[in-house]
């Protein structure tokens, strides 16, 4: 069985932790900033330093292989994303990778060769918070988004994803084309309460949400706010008011498990004496049911026409991106568990229901995830925490999953 080395995986995580750290304890690394780029470098250099081959291909994505005794042997493929929210926490991606970096370092240090390859990844903009849509990099590695429609996406500044990666030096020329995979699993925090409340170290992800994402925008006439009476007004804000607080009690009305965000929010002109003109917002809907995620788009467009046809206003709802929920590979979701048991890890079988690019590579090849508990369910915020004994335990099931992966 495989023991990583604690205190240097503790030190890789308090280094890579110093790469965009905000005051708050957070991490502020954007995708494609000169953070992320900080975070790659450091990454290549580590995996430099391994002897790995490395390879970024044309969306970014950072690739290590490490050889196997059968090289023609398809690779487990491992890694996870090292982009965050604006205000993220210091977990969410970056523990996986650092899990997957401290598999290879202790694969290296113990002597241990293995039949097949291993080859880890960072992927590009998993948070989807800078260029939408989320889990890009594994997205157009895997063909589901074409690589000429990422390259031309562009920021809320206008800033374009293909020359943020040719400014970074990261506009790689490795095809995106799919290598071979013999399976891919990735280690993540839960972002939700399940493992800490039911008091287990590990979880066995099964599978992934549904997800939608939809842009609005909501279109009146902006006119004073003093004279002019309210029956008259077509307000762009109170109708979006209408329809946000609508989204907000879909859930109620669709499943246990759906779930709606109004995220982003902004109004025109945005003065305090005008009625406002124009209201754009995002909205994000979920479920592991796929009928429920179209139940939720359909509902939420009608809502939208609603509160316009009260109002006086017009809308236009673009679907930006749709995923159907994902159900893991059986074989590896067992070979996770077997590693737990094997380790005297208490774990519990679950779903996520945030996105990972485990689902895009569930695509591709047989793929699984591992959950290592998030203190009070918390994630997206800088207060993210996860004990650090968990990190350990997780990263131990994982380092021996992937082994016995490696090995099959
Ligand atoms: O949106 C998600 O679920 C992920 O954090 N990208
Ligand atoms: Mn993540
Ligand atoms: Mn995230």
């Amino acid at each position: 069985m495989l023991t990583i080395d604690e205190g240097r995986f503790r030190e890789s995580f308090e280094t890579y932790s110093e790469i965009g750290a905000t005051d708050a304890g957070g991490l502020d690394r954007l995708a494609l900033t000169d953070e992320d780029k900080r975070a790659r470098d450091r990454f290549v250099d580590d995996l430099a330093a391994l002897g790995l081959d490395v390879r970024i291909d044309e969306i970014g994505n950072v690739f290590g292989r490490r050889e196997g005794i059968d090289p023609d042997a398809a690779p487990v493929l491992i890694g996870s994303h090292l982009d965050s929210q604006p205000s993220g926490g210091r977990f969410d991606g970056q523990l996986g990778v650092l899990s997957a970096l401290e598999t290879l370092r202790t694969l290296e240090a113990e002597g241990v060769e293995t039949k097949r390859p291993i080859e880890i990844v960072d992927w590009t903009n998993e948070e989807g918070s800078r260029f939408q849509h989320a889990m890009l990099g594994s997205a157009v590695f895997t063909g589901e988004t074409d690589l000429e429609t990422a390259l031309d996406l562009t920021d809320d500044d206008g800033v374009r994803l293909g020359d943020e990666l040719e400014r970074i030096g990261y506009d790689g020329d490795y095809s995106v084309d799919p290598f071979d995979i013999h399976s891919h699993v990735e280690l993540h925090i839960e972002q939700g309460p399940k493992l800490e409340t039911h008091g287990n170290a590990v979880g066995v992800v099964e599978g992934v949400y549904g997800i939608a994402w939809l842009n609005v925008t909501i279109r009146g006439e902006s006119d004073h706010a003093g004279p002019t009476p309210m029956h008259t007004r077509r307000d762009a804000m109170a109708a979006a008011a209408d329809a946000v607080s609508a989204i907000g009690a879909l859930p109620n009305r669709l499943s246990a498990d759906a779930v709606s965000t109004v995220g982003e929010f902004d109004v025109e002109p945005n003065s305090i004496n005008v009625i406002p003109n124009r209201a754009t917002f995002s909205v994000d809907l979920r479920s592991y049911d796929d009928d429920v995620v179209d139940r939720a788009v359909a509902l939420a467009e009608s809502e939208i026409e609603a509160a316009c046809e009260r109002h006086g206003t017009t809308a236009d709802v673009e679907e930006v991106w749709r995923i159907p929920h994902t159900e893991f590979d059986s074989d590896v979701c067992d070979a996770v568990a077997a590693a737990a048991e094997t380790a005297g890890v208490d774990y519990e079988r679950l779903v996520s229901g945030a996105g990972h690019d485990a689902k895009y590579v569930s695509d591709v090849a047989p793929t699984a995830m591992i959950f290592v508990p998030s203190v009070d369910g918390q994630t997206h915020n800088e207060s993210e925490f996860t004990a650090w004994a968990d990190c350990v335990a997780g990263a131990n099931v994982y380092a021996n999953t992937v082994l016995s992966l490696a090995n099959e």
